[in-house]
């Protein structure tokens, strides 16, 4: 996207894109400008921090962050911003995500990460949520918002339909 960035969206990995790429599809569907960036909290720790640190003087609002396995990047970007940081564990590795999710979600006080669910389901609703927040402020994406829920009721209910009717 040509627009100045209003989502930063940080991943571990290139093996954390295609789960990642959910998130992106949904920001791209709703029109709000997003960056992907891939950067470690183990691997490139300075490039992370920099990242984080700059991310809202470069007019960002929300950051998503999505590591796996000692998933460290949610928390270390939280601890170099103010801006909300919404974190989704990445499945895989031996534990299959359940080691990102609590490295995401127990965060010590002081330090928020608002922690989705594992996999595609969370880097979909952290996009849906990051568009949440700034919908607080942009009345046309509280309306998109309005629609997209309505448009999965609809869907939901032909599914229904056409259970009855088989
Ligand atoms: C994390 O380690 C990444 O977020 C990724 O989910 C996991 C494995 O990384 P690769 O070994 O596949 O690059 O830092």
């Amino acid at each position: 996207m040509n627009a100045a960035p209003l989502v930063l969206l940080m991943m571990g990995s290139d093996t954390d894109l295609p789960i990642m790429q959910e998130a992106a599809d949904i920001l791209r569907m709703f029109e709000v400008p997003y960056e992907m960036r891939i950067a470690s909290a183990h691997r490139s720790p300075a490039r992370t921090m920099t990242l984080a640190s700059e991310a809202s003087g470069r007019g960002v609002k929300i950051i998503i962050a999505g590591a796996g396995m000692a998933a460290h990047l949610a928390g270390v970007v939280a601890s170099k911003t103010i801006l909300p940081v919404i974190g989704v564990p990445m499945p895989g590795g031996a534990l299959n995500g359940v080691d990102a999710l609590y490295a995401t979600v127990q965060m010590p006080g002081g330090i928020p990460v608002a922690t989705m669910a594992i996999g595609k389901a969370g880097a979909k609703n952290a996009a849906l949520f990051a568009i949440q927040i700034l919908a607080l402020s942009k009345p046309h994406l509280a309306e998109l918002l309005l629609h997209y829920r309505a448009d999965m009721d609809k869907e939901l209910e032909q599914k229904d339909i056409a259970l009855q009717t088989r």
